[in-house]
């Protein structure tokens, strides 16, 4: 599977079009780095667990387009594929997954296009993770473009339910028996379980500290 090269400067142009995706990358998670830094500085602790981050692969790319009905043009992927640069933001908690969203969205050279909260309304897979699409602007030598960026941010637990499910979606083609996907959506109503409980108790050992200190 190739995308369609309809002249020479099309090959330039995958090649411009990654650069400028990675370039866009590069931005976003140099930023999340510097709010992690600081939140570490300023409250004793990191939001962020991990960040990881790529470029869709050609493959992909092309697979998504006739998804759509489009033709693998560079002009359509530009335009309809909106997670050529995907990056995935790995939270401890919850709450920490409102708090990095709404940091970013406040950032001046960051648009928001679209937000899918997934965790205030889960799929009925079970499937559970925070997504914004949001642009940057990249500076190249004669031209500033603003760049598509996918963010997906959720929980360790959401990411292990997630992983899982992708798996068994490629090894099932999409067709899975209906054992195990029930046994998904209950494995991820257990993760969310997790993921409250481990918030309170978080809040819970934070107070007893907070506590301490003013004592001391
Ligand atoms: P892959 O193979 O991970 O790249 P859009 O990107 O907006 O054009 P869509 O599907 O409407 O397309 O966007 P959405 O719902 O925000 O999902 C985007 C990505 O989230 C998916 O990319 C998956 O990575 C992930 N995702 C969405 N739903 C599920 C789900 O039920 N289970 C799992 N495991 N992941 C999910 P791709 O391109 O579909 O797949």
């Amino acid at each position: 599977m190739e995308l369609k090269v309809k002249s020479e400067s099309d090959v330039d142009s995958w090649t411009e079009v990654k650069l400028i995706y990675s370039a866009a990358l590069r931005q976003i998670q140099t930023k999340l780095e510097i709010l992690n830094e600081e939140f570490q500085y300023v409250h004793r602790y990191n939001p962020i667990e991990h960040i990881k981050a790529r470029i869709k692969s050609p493959e992909s790319i092309v697979k998504k387009l006739k998804r759509y009905g489009y033709d693998s043009t560079i002009k359509n992927m530009v335009e309809y594929i909106n997670d050529i640069a995907g990056i995935r933001i790995i939270c401890s908690f919850t709450s920490d997954i409102y708090r990095i969203a709404d940091l970013l969205a406040q950032q001046k050279d960051i648009s928001v296009v679209s937000v899918k909260d997934y965790i205030t309304y889960p799929k009925a897979s079970g499937y559970k993770s925070y997504h914004m699409l949001v642009t940057v602007p990249v500076y190249l030598t004669d031209k500033i473009v603003d760049t598509k960026v996918e963010i997906q941010i959720r929980t360790v637990a959401m990411d292990f339910w997630a992983s899982l499910e992708h798996k068994m979606h490629y090894k099932f083609e999409g067709d899975a028996p209906q054992h195990i996907r029930q046994e998904l959506v209950e494995c991820s109503k257990l993760a969310s379980d997790l993921d409250d409980r481990m918030l309170r108790l978080n809040e819970e050992i934070l107070a007893i500290s907070d506590d301490k200190e003013t004592m001391e």
